[in-house]
């Protein structure tokens, strides 16, 4: 029986093909096995899939082990509430940004392509803390092979920019390139009917850097003009602090996370360290991110915030709202 693959099969059986990375593969094998058409002609190729995705994925546990080689250099270990790749053309200030919003100390210079790997840091906001990840540069002419994997696994993507720089265009293009390889679609962009079942819709914010070299805002203007509407537009100075809070209030509110405030009956809630869960999470996922058992043996839960009135009960169903004081009874 003919087995009849798609197009869409085909693409990603091309991606499997020039997959220079261990966990390039597995991502196309996993994409070749979402996408092969399901019926009696497929088993073969469906087994063989499955086959290959397990053996992969025991080689990824054997290189996870301690001392053993990193599989791939690109990954970064997610932190906090959710994780930014602050992507972007040689020079245009990531790592400076980097440095300004959280703790992280990484190298800075005056000359294109100082970055070699990739640095996370952690950004406070408010009670929570949010990952950044500051990358080697984006660039027509080279781009480090993992960054399609490093952009594809983040939760948001900052196309960090030069304001005052003359190659604005050639950044963005570069950018968007490696955006379309990672099959990351902007959330702001409105999706085509016919569009991928395997792109990741992702936020994705313009951060146009070094204000402070555009006394008059001129360059701000003509980067809009030139961007278009498509991506929210930030313009910041790294190195003076303009825009900075509130680029750091977008960067929290766009990853859609809640933060809830778990107590137990007779006690005060635990303000200093909230349960950060996905916008739309109900009172059952709050109690398995507390503990299964609780999760298992849930029975109700009191809420203070935005419910009708303090203390009101309500079932495991219920969708909570960013602060809401659950408490849960099991
Ligand atoms: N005036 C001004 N200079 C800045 C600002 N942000 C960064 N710079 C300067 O721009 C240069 C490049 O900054 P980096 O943070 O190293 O740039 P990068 O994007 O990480 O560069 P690569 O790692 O080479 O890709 C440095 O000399 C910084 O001091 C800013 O907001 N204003
Ligand atoms: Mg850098």
């Amino acid at each position: 029986m003919p087995a009849n693959l798609t197009p869409d099969y085909r693409e990603a059986e091309q991606r499997f093909r020039q997959a220079a990375s261990h966990e390039e593969k597995l991502v196309a094998l996993r994409e070749m096995l979402a996408l092969l058409p399901k019926h009696k002609g497929t088993e073969k190729i469906h087994a063989d899939l499955r086959h290959r995705i397990a053996k992969l994925e025991e080689e990824s546990q054997h290189a996870k082990k301690p001392g053993a080689h990193r599989a791939d250099p690109g990954h970064v270990h997610r932190e906090g509430a959710g994780q930014w790749a602050l992507i972007g053309p040689p020079n245009a200030g990531k790592s400076r940004l980097l440095a300004a919003l959280t703790h992280a100390h990484p190298e800075v210079a005056p000359y294109p392509f100082t970055t070699h790997a990739p640095q996370p840091g952690m950004m406070p906001f408010e009670d929570v803390q949010v990952q950044l990840v500051d990358t080697p540069a984006v660039a027509a002419h080279h781009v480090e092979p993992y960054m399609t994997n490093l952009v594809r696994n983040a939760d948001g993507v900052a196309l960090v920019l030069d304001l005052a720089g003359d190659d604005l265009d050639d950044g963005v293009a570069a950018c968007r390139a490696l955006l379309e390889r990672a099959r990351v679609w902007p959330r702001s962009r409105p999706l085509p009917p016919d569009a991928s079942p395997l792109l990741a819709v992702r936020p994705v914010f313009v951060v146009a850097n070094k204000r402070d070299l555009d006394g008059d805002g001129t360059f701000a203007a003509l980067a809009r003009e030139s961007l278009g509407e498509e991506l929210p537009f930030f313009a910041v100075s790294a190195e003076r602090g303009d825009g900075l809070e509130e680029l750091r209030r977008a960067l929290f509110a766009e990853l859609g996370r809640i933060r809830i405030y778990a107590k137990e009956p007779g006690r005060k809630p635990d303000h200093a360290r909230p349960f950060v869960l996905a916008q739309g999470a109900t009172v059952y996922d709050l109690a398995c991110a507390v503990h299964k058992d609780i999760a298992a043996r849930l029975k109700y839960a009191r809420i203070w915030g935005h419910a009708r009135f303090d203390g009101q009960q309500v079932d495991r169903d219920h969708v909570l709202t960013d602060r809401d004081v659950v408490e849960l009874h099991a």
